[in-house]
C-alpha cells in the first residue's frame, strides 16, 4: 500500500507558511475539474505549438500550471483511453481494448473511490463506453458518439433533448451543475466535450472564421511509406477518398454524389438534425463553397491541397469553440473563488494528425497519436514544464493522491502529484502501448511497443508481422523504420529487452508473439 499524505490547501499555499500549527485551518480537499476533448491534437493548441491557432484559455491553464511535454495514451482510441483514464490501467486489465467493446462499470474507477472519501462526482458530455456511468452522484452524457447540433443527452438516465451546439450545451450543463453543487463538499467533474471528433462541425458562428489562411502542408504530407507495411495500409489518408469530400468536407452535391459513387453521405443525419436557423447558417457558407469547387474542377495535388485545408478550417474552428467555451469555465471558477481550491486539466482522449504522413484519425503508436495534449493547473504548484514520459494510466492515481485516497496496489499508473508539485522524484524510463481495433475502419493494423526518451519500438502483428524501430531525435517524423540497420542493432536489441520488461511489469501476456 502506497500511504498517500492528505494534501490540503493548507500545505499548498504560502500564505500558510506563516500560520502556527494551531491556527491551521482544517484540511480542505481540493476540487478537481477534468476537462477533455474528443481528438484535440496538441498541434492546435498555441501553448503547444503556434503554427495553426490561438487558444488563449488553454494556454491559461498551461501559463498559470504545467505543460505536460511528453503526455501520451496507452491506446490511441476514445474508449480504451477514457477506459485507462478512469481506472489507471491499460486496456487488457480494464478489459475495454476497442470503440465497441463494453466497460466492466462493476470494476474500480477513481470517481467511486473519490465518491467514498466524500467527493461529489459528476461527468458531462461524451462517454462512449456504452454501459452506464457508475461512481457519479450526476451523469448527464451524450449518446455514444453525439452529434454537433441539438444533441440529445441521457441525464442520469432520462433522456433530454437540447437546442444548440454542442459544446456550448455541454459547458452549460456542467456550469449549472456547479452553481447547484452541495457547496460542503469537494467536487469531482469530468467536463468531456464531443469536439473537434469527426466530421469536424463547427458552430454557425464560427463558419467564417479563418477563411483567408492558408495552412501549411506538413513537409512528410506525401509520405510514400516506404519500410512501413502498416502504414502504408491505413485507411485514413486525406490523399484518398478515405476523407469523403462529402461526408467529412461537406461538397453534399447531387453532381459530386454522382461523380462519386463510393461516397455517401453518412453525415446527412447530423445535417438533417438542425434547425432551420442552423441549416440556412450552414447553407450559405457552404453552398457558394460547392460551386468554386465545381467549377474548379481540381485534380492530383491541387485537389488533396484544398482538401487538407477544408479540414483543417472545419477542425481548427470546432478548437475555437472548445477554447472559447473554456474561457467560460475559467471565468466561472474565478468569479465563485474557486481557482484557489481546484485542480484544472485540460486533455485529449488521443491525438490526432494534422495532414503528418498524409493523414487525419489517430490509432498508431505514431507521435502525432501516441501523444496528447496535457495541461494542468494545481493552485500554489509549479509553473513550468515537466519532460518526464507520462500516460494516460497516471490520472487516476493522480487524483487519488490529491484527494489524500490511497492508491490501490493494483493501479498501474503512477501519480503525477509530485511533478505538479515540482519535487524531486524516480520516474519511469520507457512507456507501453497496445492498440487492438483490427479489422475496423481506417484498418489500422494490431501493434504494441515501447519508447523511451529518444528510440522507439514497434510491432505490428495479427494478420501481419513487421517491426518498426525509430531514433526520434534524428527522425522525429518516424520516416526511417531502421529495424533492419547494423548500427542500431545493440539499440534494438536493448529495446526489445525493454519491451519485454514493461510486458511483464503490465502484465500483457503477448511475450510469445515476440
Ligand atoms: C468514428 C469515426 C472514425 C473514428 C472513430 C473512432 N467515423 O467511427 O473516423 O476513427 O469514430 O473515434 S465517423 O464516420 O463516425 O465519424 S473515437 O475518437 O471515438 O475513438
Ligand atoms: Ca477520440
Amino acid at each position: 500500500m502506497r500511504k498517500q499524505d492528505i494534501i490540503s490547501l493548507a500545505s499548498l499555499t504560502v500564505l500558510c507558511g506563516a500560520c502556527t500549527p494551531q491556527k491551521t485551518p482544517p484540511a480542505k480537499k481540493m476540487n478537481i475539474l477534468y476537462i477533455m476533448s474528443d481528438d484535440h491534437s496538441y498541434q492546435t493548441i498555441s501553448a503547444y505549438d503556434k503554427r495553426y491557432i490561438n487558444t488563449p484559455n488553454i494556454d491559461r491553464i498551461a501559463n498559470e500550471g504545467v505543460r505536460f511535454c511528453n503526455s501520451f495514451v496507452g491506446n490511441s482510441i476514445s474508449g480504451p483511453s477514457r477506459a485507462i483514464m478512469l481506472t489507471g490501467k491499460h486496456s487488457h486489465i480494464n478489459g475495454f481494448r476497442n470503440n465497441s467493446d463494453v466497460f466492466d462499470g462493476n470494476q474500480q474507477t477513481y470517481p467511486k473511490l473519490l465518491q467514498k472519501a466524500g467527493y461529489q462526482t459528476a461527468v458531462v458530455g461524451k462517454w462512449h463506453l456504452t454501459s452506464e456511468p457508475q461512481g457519479f452522484d450526476y451523469w448527464n452524457i451524450l449518446i455514444g458518439q453525439g452529434v454537433y447540433y441539438n444533441p440529445t443527452f441521457i441525464n442520469n438516465g432520462v433522456k433530454e433533448e437540447h437546442e444548440g451546439y454542442a459544446t456550448n450545451i455541454t459547458t452549460d450543463i456542467a456550469l449549472d451543475w456547479l452553481d447547484n453543487r452541495d457547496q460542503n463538499k469537494p467536487f469531482c467533474l469530468l467536463l468531456h466535450h464531443k469536439a473537434p471528433h469527426r466530421t469536424w462541425m463547427p458552430d454557425t458562428t464560427d463558419l467564417r472564421l479563418y477563411d483567408d489562411i492558408t495552412y501549411p502542408l506538413p513537409d512528410n504530407f506525401y509520405d510514400n511509406y516506404q519500410g512501413r507495411q502498416a502504414a502504408a495500409e491505413q485507411k485514413m489518408s486525406i490523399r484518398e477518398d478515405d476523407m469523403n469530400l462529402v461526408y467529412d468536407l461537406k461538397m453534399n452535391d447531387e453532381d459530386i454524389h454522382t461523380s462519386n459513387p463510393g461516397l455517401d453521405n453518412a453525415g446527412r443525419h447530423q445535417y438533417d438534425k438542425m434547425n432551420e436557423a442552423q441549416r440556412k447558417a450552414w447553407d450559405d457558407y457552404y453552398n457558394p463553397i460547392i460551386a468554386d469547387f465545381k467549377k474548379s474542377n481540381l485534380k492530383g495535388e491541387e485537389l488533396m491541397n484544398w482538401k487538407f485545408q477544408r479540414y483543417m478550417h472545419d477542425y481548427l474552428r470546432c478548437i475555437h469553440s472548445v477554447d472559447e467555451n473554456i474561457g467560460r469555465v475559467l471565468e466561472y471558477l474565478e468569479k465563485n473563488n474557486l481557482l484557489e481550491n481546484t485542480l484544472i486539466v485540460y486533455t485529449s482522449d488521443q491525438g490526432f494528425y494534422m495532414g503528418e504522413h498524409g493523414w487525419f484519425d489517430k490509432r498508431f503508436m505514431y507521435e502525432e497519436s501516441f501523444r496528447t495534449p496535457l495541461v494542468m493547473r494545481l493552485p500554489g504548484g509549479k509553473k513550468g514544464d515537466v519532460n518526464e514520459l507520462v500516460q494516460n494510466i497516471d490520472y487516476a492515481p493522480t487524483m487519488l493522491e490529491l484527494a489524500g485516497v490511497e492508491i490501490p496496489d493494483d493501479i498501474q499508473g503512477k501519480s503525477l502529484l509530485p511533478l505538479l508539485k515540482g519535487e524531486k522524484t524516480q520516474w519511469r524510463d520507457a512507456l507501453y502501448y497496445h492498440y487492438y481495433e483490427f479489422p475496423d475502419e481506417h484498418a489500422v493494423k494490431r501493434h504494441y511497443g515501447c519508447r523511451d526518451n529518444r528510440y522507439k519500438l514497434i510491432h505490428f502483428y495479427d494478420d501481419i508481422d513487421q517491426w518498426e524501430f525509430f531514433d526520434l531525435e534524428k527522425d522525429p517524423s518516424e520516416m526511417n523504420n531502421l529495424i533492419n540497420d547494423p548500427s542500431y542493432k545493440d539499440e534494438i536489441l536493448r529495446m526489445k529487452d525493454k519491451l519485454k520488461e514493461l510486458q511483464v511489469q503490465y502484465n500483457d501476456p503477448i511475450e510469445t508473439k515476440i
